[in-house]
């Protein structure tokens, strides 16, 4: 693997299980220095840098989907291994999160920009005792780019919440995202509350987030799942009729 960057080689030494290793390894395979300086300071939390380098990059002829995936989403596999290993707290984990942020102001508007005609109305949360939005941040971005009308009901979304929307938008679909093991069930119970409440035949459900699996999402009764914002893209087209 062309690991270029110093301070890089440093953090990847942190990403001890074999897996892990060739899964993020093959993203730096194909980063090249720049992406790995963009990867680097999002780890570091240095949102300034990011914020430059991002900028320069799309200067430079960079997509904007190769500073996410190469760039930003890279550097925060690795903050997620430390993070998971008790290396980095809670607190330089929410300054990696704004450096991310600062990085993705850049890339919003050109993975939004499509100007075509609206294909289908999601409603899109994160669910019940969940505060993690960046994923979820990430799909809304893509399918609002993908031509849909999106509407963000945030974190810590209620079921309620969830139907109440739906009814007010006329919405033909809703995602949830879900991070913890511990928020998944919430997954079920907001489509189970969309049976009490006789709606579940007019709406469609997709559901993604790190750790839901085809599976748990079959067995919950969703009607679609994916594994990244590219694939919620695709679901959700999909699920509305439209072609992919
Ligand atoms: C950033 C982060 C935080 C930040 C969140 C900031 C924010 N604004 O989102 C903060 C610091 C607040 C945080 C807090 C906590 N976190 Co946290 N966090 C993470 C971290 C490092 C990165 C998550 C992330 O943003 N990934 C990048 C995005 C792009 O990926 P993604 O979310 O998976 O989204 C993609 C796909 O899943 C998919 N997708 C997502 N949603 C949807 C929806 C649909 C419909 C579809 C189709 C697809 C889809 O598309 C997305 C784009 O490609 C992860 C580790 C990791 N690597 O996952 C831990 C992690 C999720 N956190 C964890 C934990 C334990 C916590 C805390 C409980 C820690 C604590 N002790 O307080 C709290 C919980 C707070 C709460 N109630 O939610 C654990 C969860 C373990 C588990 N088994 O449940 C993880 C896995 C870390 C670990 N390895 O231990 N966290």
């Amino acid at each position: 693997m062309t690991l270029t960057h110093e301070g890089l080689k440093q953090e990847f030494a942190y990403v001890t299980r074999e897996g892990e290793r060739l899964h993020i390894g093959e993203t730096f395979e194909r980063a090249d220095s720049f992406m790995q300086e963009v990867s680097y300071n999002l780890i570091i939390g240095n949102n300034h840098e990011v914020d430059r380098l991002v900028r320069e990059a799309l200067g430079k002829g960079y997509s904007a989907n190769t500073i996410l995936d190469d760039g930003l989403i890279a550097g925060m596999a690795i903050v997620g291994v430390k993070f998971r290993d008790n290396i980095i707290f809670v607190p330089e984990v929410l300054i990696s999160a704004r450096a991310m942020k600062a990085g993705m102001a850049h890339l919003e508007p050109i993975l939004s920009a499509s100007g075509v005609e609206p294909i289908g109305t999601v409603i899109m949360g994160t669910v019940k005792g969940d505060l993690h939005d960046i994923g979820k941040n990430l799909c809304i971005m893509m399918l609002r780019g993908a031509g849909f009308v999106v509407h963000d009901l945030g974190v810590d979304t209620k079921p309620q919440q969830f139907i109440d929307a739906v009814v007010q938008h006329k919405a033909q679909l809703v995602g949830m995202s879900a991070l913890l093991t511990t928020t998944m069930p919430n997954m079920g119970k907001t489509i189970q509350a969309f049976e009490e409440a006789g709606l579940r035949d007019s709406v469609r459900i997709m559901v993604g987030g790190a750790p839901v699996t085809a599976r748990f999402a079959e067995d919950m009764g969703a009607d679609g799942y994916g594994t990244n914002a590219i694939e919620c893209v695709e679901r959700a087209k999909e699920l509305v009729g439209a072609k992919v």
